[in-house]
């Protein structure tokens, strides 16, 4: 996959690509840009030997995905969870424009098709005098198959689709859709907008869901996100509690 700055021009980007075969994680070098004082750029590698999710969980980054990280530097970052709801907003629909292949976002971060992880989103800050953010995107693309532990609940775009896709259309796309979110509702304060769209396409909500988190297990019905994209759970005895994003598993009982 090679960008050019002929790409800079033909997309109107105002990001550059930087594009690697290898890294250890895309998070890393964004955030060694990062400390150089750079900005907008768009990592992307291959494969990474040390991809991470969330609580440093390892994510399995073979040939064939798309593993990137966005290093902004946000006027805000009070709000960062809207940068994460943008990032899946982004994939979905840089997805469905692409592939006409619907998907789903399971709350807080993942993509999914029917029932199956397709995609991880992962945003870390490097905080300072100057505040940066790395929203790190993994996408499985044309993999055809996964490492034991994930492969019964993971899939990918030529699985379902039965075709190889091109990566490199898929990351324009993707950067095109994030971007104008970035730019036009996140940049601007507008993420109630950000958060009716991210709603419209999440399918946790009215689900029978048991949530886990680092000290309990939680079981009731998600009936809704509040403003600040914390989950509602309503519990067997009508308590609803409220979830902040976290380690939380939410695993469909129907
Ligand atoms: C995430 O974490 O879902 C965020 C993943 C972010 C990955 C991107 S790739 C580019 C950038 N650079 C990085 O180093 N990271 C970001 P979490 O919700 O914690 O989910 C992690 C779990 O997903 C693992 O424990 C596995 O169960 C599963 N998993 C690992 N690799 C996967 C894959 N390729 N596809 C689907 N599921 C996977």
């Amino acid at each position: 996959m090679r960008f050019n700055n002929s790409d800079l021009i033909k997309y109107k980007m105002h990001y550059k690509i930087c594009h690697f075969k290898s890294l250890t994680s895309t998070q890393d070098k964004a955030k060694d840009f990062a400390e150089k004082g750079l900005s907008d750029i768009v990592v992307v590698a291959d494969t990474q030997t040390k991809g991470r999710g969330r609580f440093r969980r390892k994510w399995y980054s073979d040939r064939g995905g798309l593993w990137m990280s966005i290093l902004l530097k946000p006027n805000n970052i009070i709000n960062l969870q809207y940068l994460t709801f943008a990032a899946a907003i982004a994939a979905l629909e840089s997805i469905k424009k692409l592939t006409n292949i619907k998907t789903s976002i399971k709350w807080p971060n993942d993509l999914h098709y029917k029932g199956k992880k397709l995609c991880g989103i992962l945003t870390e800050g490097v905080f300072g005098k100057e505040n940066y953010v790395m929203v790190g995107i993994g996408l499985n693309i044309n993999q055809s198959s996964f490492p034991d532990k994930i492969k019964n609940t993971t899939t990918s775009l030529r699985t379902i689709k039965k075709n190889t896709l091109d990566i490199e259309k898929l990351t324009r796309k993707l950067n095109e859709e994030f971007f104008n979110l970035y730019k036009n509702y996140y940049n601007k304060n507008r993420f109630a907008s950000i958060l009716k769209i991210w709603k419209k396409n999440c399918d946790t909500i009215n689900k029978n869901a048991t949530i886990t988190t680092k000290t309990k297990k939680l079981q009731g019905k998600v009936i809704g996100i509040d403003k600040d994209g914390n989950l509602l759970l309503k519990m067997k005895n009508d308590k609803i509690v409220r979830i902040m994003e976290g380690d939380v598993k939410v695993r469909y009982q129907s």
